[in-house]
């Protein structure tokens, strides 16, 4: 927006004391020198008008095909919109809590369709998050939203955790340094209020239930599995009452197979990688595989594919490590684009195998979160027939929960106590992985290959993660 209409759409909400500053109690108890009250403005149709204008321009070139205004305060700036711009609406029913059962969303729109959410004041970002999660759930896409004013207290943070990129039309200090020079405001207060939001940032992680699906067991998950392995994998875990990957990055093949042997009875899926055992050989595989059966578990070769499709065909299938051959799942960046996934599954498909996605990684500073996580949900849901799920952090925490049960999420970086190592790595205990994150399978290298006695450990995290698991039915 250009200054000047920036000077003059604050001079009119200070105005009709839409914004107003003083000493109020706010209903958490805290008192804030400044209070933001939008609804007055329905009573000033031209101020309606260049709010919803303002929030307009915020957003040229935004592609979307459908507005929702969050209820209730930005309905009728939505509806300004609608009728100017001619883009249809649609509604999100506040009162509907069960969104499974009762239509949530009003109006016609078709699944698949991008929606832009319009709000008039972001805090924490957390009534952005209850509006989107009924559309994510009804099949909409939500990427963008748009406000007349952020507060500053952490609402885009939090909104871009979840995947979500925040416009807005004004930002609250921008308001300030305008009174301010309009004389309307002190400079005394102005450093109040500067002074409130530093002190007062918020940050919603996972709201109360949001994003979260009523967990189903595992057994039943598997009938919704369209790939055999996806069914397997569900199946035995419920059936050997175990959702423990270990990692199994020792230093030989030779440490590997003991390893499996070990911590065998104990384990729905054993990852590899491969490519740091010096004394790999063709057998290895037959080998792994004998005791894969005899202890019924699944192989995961830990190859993070990252390549186009024509090249990834070559290195699954080809080399010295024949992956294909031996390996039940194996896993994939997608950055390339969806083209890696059709490559492997050219090669894994007619074998039965199975692919998870890295959506999110469990390293400090990872680029994978937000719009990327989004995309890799996205791939997966279009290729249900190859791809099994998910190698995954936060999944309660994605736009629309973990997505869809037929699907599987696998998580790394788990300790029996967080913290981290010295290269990035970051833990999170089993508890917090299953019950608070949403996972269905923790994956445990260290804190358990290192450990004096491996299979003892391997028993306790596996009680560790069924526990979790029974406790979030
Ligand atoms: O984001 C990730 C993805 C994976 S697959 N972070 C990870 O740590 N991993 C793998 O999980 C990693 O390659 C290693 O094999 C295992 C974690 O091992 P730990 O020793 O830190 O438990």
């Amino acid at each position: 927006m250009e200054d000047a209409a920036v000077d003059s759409l604050v001079l009119a909400l200070h105005g009709v004391e839409a914004v107003k500053f003083g000493s109020f109690k706010l209903k958490s108890g805290i008192t804030s020198p400044i209070y933001i009250d939008l609804r007055v403005i329905v009573s000033y149709p031209a101020l309606l008008q260049q709010v919803a204008d303002s929030v307009w321009a915020t957003v040229a070139g935004v592609e979307h095909d459908v507005i929702c205004g969050v209820p209730y305060t930005a309905l009728p700036i939505a509806t300004a919109i609608s009728l100017k711009h001619g883009v249809p609406m649609v509604m999100r029913r506040k009162e509907v809590k069960d969104y499974g059962t009762k239509k949530a969303i009003e109006g016609f729109f078709e699944p698949g369709q991008r929606c832009l959410i319009i709000e008039d004041l972001v805090t924490s970002g957390a009534s952005v998050l209850e509006t989107v999660e009924p559309l994510v759930a009804a099949g909409l896409r939500v990427a963008e939203v748009v406000v007349l004013i952020d507060r500053e207290q952490g609402g885009p943070q939090t909104l871009e955790r979840h995947g979500l990129r925040l416009h807005a039309a004004l930002k609250l200090t921008r308001i300030v340094e305008v009174l301010v020079r309009f004389g309307k405001l002190t400079r005394e207060v102005a450093d109040s209020v500067e002074r409130f939001l530093r002190e007062n940032q918020t940050s919603v992680s996972v709201p109360q239930g949001l994003g979260m699906v009523r967990r189903l067991p595992y057994g039943e998950r598997a009938g919704l599995s369209k790939n055999v392995t996806g069914r397997r994998l569900f199946e035995l875990m419920e059936r050997k009452q175990s959702n423990l990957s270990v990692a199994a990055d020792v230093s030989t093949a030779r440490e590997l197979l003991a390893l499996a042997d070990a911590v065998g009875p104990d384990i729905c899926v054993l990852k590899t990688h491969v490519d740091i055992l010096p004394d790999f050989t063709s057998d290895f595989g037959s080998k792994l595989r004998e005791i894969a059966d005899r202890h019924d578990f699944l192989i995961f070769e830990d190859r993070k594919f990252a390549d186009i499709g024509n090249t990834v065909t070559m290195q699954y299938e080809g080399g010295v490590y024949r992956i294909v051959e031996w390996a039940d799942i194996t896993n994939a960046h997608v950055v390339p684009g969806a083209g890696i996934v059709d490559g492997l599954k050219l090669k894994g498909l007619p074998k039965g195998r199975g692919l998870l996605l890295l959506a999110e990684m469990s390293s400090k500073g990872t680029l994978a979160k937000g719009e990327y996580t989004q995309a890799a949900a996205k791939i997966a849901a279009e290729h249900p027939e190859f791809v099994i799920g998910f190698i995954s952090t936060n999944p309660a925490a994605w736009v629309g929960g973990p997505g869809s049960p037929a699907l599987i999420h696998m998580t790394p970086g788990v300790q029996m106590s967080a913290g981290g190592d010295s290269l990035g790595q970051q833990y999170n205990t089993p508890s917090s992985v299953i019950g608070e994150r949403g996972s269905d399978i923790i994956i445990v290298g260290r804190g358990i290959i290192k450990a004096a006695d491996p299979a003892a450990a391997a028993k306790e995290y596996r009680k560790a993660g069924w526990t979790a698991y029974e406790e979030s039915l």
